[in-house]
Formats: C-alpha cells, structure tokens, sequence
C-alpha cells in the first residue's frame, strides 16, 4: 500500500535530510516538492494548502533551523503534523444501545457487504459483541445471498426479512435483535454507482427512523479523489458519523486517508486490508504516515529486531541486562546485531529519541563502530577510565571526533541507565550512579 507516494518521500527526505543547513531556497524547493507528492497522491486540495501553510511554517521555525540537523529534523517535524492531522479524538465505534445499530453506507462495489461481515468478526474480537446482519440491499438479490454466506462462514446470523421495503427489514431485525439480547445490528445497504438522489434521500429517512448508533460510510480508498467527493456528498445530505476506507491493501495512493477527516469533519474509524472477513483494523493515523513516508511499519521492525536480539546471546544478554552490567564490548556486538537486521534508514525510528531519531545512520553506524574498534579492550570493558587524553587517542584512532566520541560514551550511559530502570534494584542503581563517569 501507498508504494507510489512512499517513494516519492523517500527521494525527498533523502535530499533534505543530507542539508547541512536550511535556507530559503532548499526549504522553497523540499515545499515544492512534498506539495507535488501529496496532490499526485490524490489528496483533497484544501487538504494539501492546509498541510502546506503548517509545514511551511514549521519548516522556517526556530525548532528545525536551530537544530544540529534541521534536515532531519524537519522530516520529523513534518511527521508528527501528518499525524496530528488524520488523527481524531472520536475514531473509536461509539456503541451504547442494546443492541447498537450500524448502519453502512456507500456505492456499490465499496465494500458494504464485506465490510458487514468483518464488522461483525471485529465486534466479537475487540467488543465481545454478538451481531445480526441485515440484508437491507433489496436491489439485487444476490446481495442477500452474499450477506448470509459470508455470515455463515463467520457464524453470524442473518436477517433475510421478507418484501422489499428496506426500512421495513431494518426494523423487524433489530426487534428481532432486541428479544434476542444480541449486542450489535449491522445493516447492509443498497448502493449505487454513483451519488444519486434516490439513494441519498433513502438512506436519510432509514436514518431519521431507526436513529443508528453509527452511520458509517464505506469508501474504496483506491478511487482516491473520488472516494473523497462522494464523502463530502454523503456528509452533505446524510448526516454519518464517521467512515470505513476499505482496499488498503491494494494500490491506494493514500490521498482518501489523508484527506477524509479534514475535509468531512469525521474520523476515519477503521481499515479494510483484504478480502477475508478478519481483514478489518482500526485506523491508526501513525501507521499509516508510517507507511506513506515510507518509513516501514515501526511497530514490526522492532518486533523484527527484537527477534535477532533473541537468536543472538539472549540469555547472557538478559542476565547483563537485569545487573545493568553491559559494557561497550557487549554495546559493540549490539551495534552489529542492529546492522543484521536491516538498513539502518528503517530502523532508526524504533530507537528512543537521541539515539537514532532520524538520523542517516548507516555512515553514522559505521562511525561508531570505528570508535569502538579504537578503544582498549580494557577501556571497552571499563568505559569509566576514558578520560580526556583517552578520547582524543580514541578520536583520531578512528577519524573521528572528541564530540563524537563523547556521544557515544554519552548514550552508553543513557542505555545503561534505561536498563537500569527497566530491571536493576534500588542497590545497584546506586552503584551505578556512584560509578565515577567522567562526562
Ligand atoms: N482487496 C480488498 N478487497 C475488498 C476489500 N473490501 C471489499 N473488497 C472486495 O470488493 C468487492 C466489492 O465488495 P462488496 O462488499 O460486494 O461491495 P458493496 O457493493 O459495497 O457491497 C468484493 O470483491 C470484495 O471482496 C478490501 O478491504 N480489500
Ligand atoms: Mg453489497
């Protein structure tokens, strides 16, 4: 998902990130650019003046121009906003009645009908909701047909009714619902090719009867652009509380989420990733940039890495760790483990602030290692007795510099005191913090 656009920011921030210094005219130009990125990745164009005007003025603030790599530093910068703004304070299902109705919305081939079903899947996993479906779409009957398979493959019942007054069905089922005490009812929709009257002027008066829990709108994320006209449409005529962007999985260039909550006023509330009924997440703004910017998903990587951890020395490496008794020998053999896992680029988000942020690491990887290799094994497994003359030695040993060297020894320290904190008694936080670093 989002490959097209992701590259893009790749290419961008790979520019900006190499700036030594930021001045109007590589600020003008990155600008330029990450504007062309988002309106080519079919984000609204209200959206994309709205993000621009924050990030430009970000960009020429004292925080990026003052920092030691403002190149990088605007990257972050500019994350954090993407963020900021795709995340709402209300993206979770509000679901208060018993039973709670859902009714869905949308074109046809959106995903209505898929989206009932891992609705229902969904509710029972993170609700612990039992759900009725409701076959509600009496334009083609096949679309009945397609609800009670898919109900049945998930064992979730379905609401066939009879006739085909919608609104009718809708509520025989959530009476239906009620006597059997059932936490949730989904209502499947009858859709249209495209925004028409009829179909708007329907689901409103279902709305106004039934008066939903959630009206949620689905929107196939790889029509982009368009995805994003028919939710300021809907949101117009029928009142939704929020929507669902199914085809994540697919080519999507990911404008419908970066748009959607800004130009409708309502949260993206979950994700459809596939075809199978399980295949349904909350929308999480932070993986989502992630991906756009083509930053990996963080989450997993750390997973990933916790894993070469793991086949590494674990057991040697969690008795240190729970004494805190690391030293730069074993910090050494940790950075080489970290360069296994894969290019530093994708893994220098999942380190704590200060020890990776951003930064281009593989030549800055490589530099601490040198350092490292400068040292004594006597000075790597005491690091306390490196002092001034020492980390000169050190310094010019490895082409380095004495600021370079002390940041190591620097975020030495910092890792020790994490783990101290993570596992150490209060005894050996003493000790720790009696040793006498000479920093
Ligand atoms: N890859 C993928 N396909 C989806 C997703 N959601 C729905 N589909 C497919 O899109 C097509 C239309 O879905 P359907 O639920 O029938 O749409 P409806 O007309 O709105 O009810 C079907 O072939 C679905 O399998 C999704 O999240 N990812
Ligand atoms: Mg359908």
């Amino acid at each position: 998902m989002f490959e097209r656009i992701a590259e893009k920011f790749q290419d961008i921030f790979k520019q900006v990130r190499g700036e030594a210094t930021l001045n109007e005219k590589n600020i003008s130009r990155t600008l330029r650019e990450i504007k062309l990125a988002l309106l080519d990745a079919d984000v609204h164009y209200r959206v994309v003046k709205e993000i621009m005007e924050e990030i430009g003025r970000d960009a020429r603030g004292e925080k990026v121009l003052r920092s030691l790599k403002p190149g990088q530093q605007f990257v972050k910068i500019f994350h954090d906003r993407l963020v900021e703004f795709m995340t709402a304070p209300d993206a979770g299902l509000k679901l208060s009645s018993t039973p709670s109705i859902i009714l869905l919305a949308g074109l046809q081939g959106a995903g209505k009908t898929t989206a009932a079903a891992k609705l229902a899947l969904y509710l029972r996993r993170e609700r612990h909701l039992s759900s009725l479906l409701v076959a509600a779409d009496r334009r083609r009957p096949a679309a009945i047909e397609q609800l009670e398979v898919l109900g049945k493959g998930i064992e979730v019942e379905t609401f066939t009714g009879k006739g085909n007054s919608p609104l009718k069905i809708i509520t025989d089922a959530i009476e239906y619902g009620r006597s059997r005490s059932l936490g949730a009812v989904i209502v499947d929709t009858a859709g249209r090719l495209h925004v028409d009257g009829e179909m708007m002027a329907e689901i409103g008066e279902i709305r106004k009867k039934i008066k939903p829990d959630e009206t949620l709108l689905v929107l196939d994320a790889m029509t982009g652009q368009d995805a994003v006209n028919v939710a300021i449409d809907f949101n117009r005529q029928v009142e939704i509380t929020g929507s669902i962007l199914t085809k994540l999985d697919g080519d999507a260039r990911g404008g419908a989420a970066i748009s959607l909550r800004s130009v409708t006023g309502k949260p993206v509330k979950l994700v459809g990733v596939g075809e199978k009924p399980e295949d349904l997440v909350s929308f999480d703004p932070e993986r989502i940039v992630s991906r756009i910017l083509g930053m990996g998903d963080i989450v997993s990587l750390a997973e990933k890495a916790q894993a070469v951890l793991d086949v590494q020395d674990a057991e040697k490496w969690e008795k240190k760790w729970k004494k805190a008794s690391i030293d730069l020998e074993d910090f050494r053999r940790q950075l080489r483990g970290l360069k296994k896992i894969g290019s530093w680029e994708s893994i220098a988000g999942m380190l704590p602030a200060g020890m990776g942020g951003l930064e281009d690491g593989s030549s800055r990887i490589k530099r601490m290692e040198a350092i490292l290799d400068s040292m004594t094994p006597g000075e790597r497994a005491r690091p306390e007795i490196i002092d001034g003359s020492r980390r000169e030695r050190v310094a010019k040993g490895s082409g380095t510099s004495v600021p370079e060297v002390n940041q190591l020894l620097k975020q030495f320290k910092l890792l020790k005191k994490m783990m101290v904190k993570a596992g150490g008694s209060r005894k050996k936080q003493l000790s720790i913090g009696g040793a006498n670093w000479p920093l």
